[in-house]
């Protein structure tokens, strides 16, 4: 599923957000940046820990906080490692609407035209796909329509319950506004 926004657009797709060719991946991290399961395991294991080497020197950060590093042996050019939680490894709206912007400010900063997401906090942060994606669709939406020159946002979901998640939250988002 995709939806023009001003000059650029984001999409849905179901997926491995590993196998993806955008200018930068993000990372669901921890603000130390260490990788454990989930999204931060598959970059590591098929990037190499090298990535992992990097985020960890910029760090720890203020929870909401993004930093960019090289992405390894992935198909982007960039790993962007957005901090949706501390080391409690808890997480909420707030953190992850937080995260989202920075990973966006972050890309545009880089000059980055195309951005991969995964569904921050709704695996080891027990965030609701259902609260997670109305927070980062907003997100996007309001950032693109003030980039110049980020064009593309793809959200990668996993699995059946966070791809319907944000599909019914887009669906809504694009009802409500006609
Ligand atoms: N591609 C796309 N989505 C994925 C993939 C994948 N390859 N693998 C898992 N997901 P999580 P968090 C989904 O746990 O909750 C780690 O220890 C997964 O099903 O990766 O923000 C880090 O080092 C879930 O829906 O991120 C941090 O400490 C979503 O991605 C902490 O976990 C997010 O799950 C981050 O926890």
């Amino acid at each position: 599923m995709k939806v023009k926004i001003g000059s650029g657009s984001i999409e849905i797709v179901k997926g491995d957000i590993t196998e993806q060719e955008t200018d930068a991946i993000v990372n669901a991290a921890n603000n130390h940046f260490w990788m454990g399961a989930g999204v931060a395991g598959a970059i590591k294991r098929k990037g190499g820990d090298e990535i992992e080497k990097e985020a960890v020197s910029k760090g720890p950060v203020e929870v909401g906080c993004a930093v960019i590093t090289g992405a390894g042996k992935l198909k982007s050019k960039y790993v962007i490692h957005a901090a949706g939680m501390g080391q409690n490894l808890r997480t909420d709206k707030d953190k992850v609407r937080k995260a989202t912007l920075s990973s966006l400010e972050l890309a545009e900063k880089h000059n980055l035209s195309s951005i991969s997401f995964p569904s921050i906090g709704t695996g080891v942060g027990g965030l609701s796909p259902y609260q997670c994606a109305p927070v980062m669709l907003n997100e996007a939406i309001e950032f693109l329509q003030i980039a110049k020159n980020l064009k593309k946002v793809v959200f990668v979901l996993f699995d059946e319950t966070n791809f319907d998640a944000f599909k019914k939250e887009l669906e809504r988002i694009f009802t409500f506004k006609k």
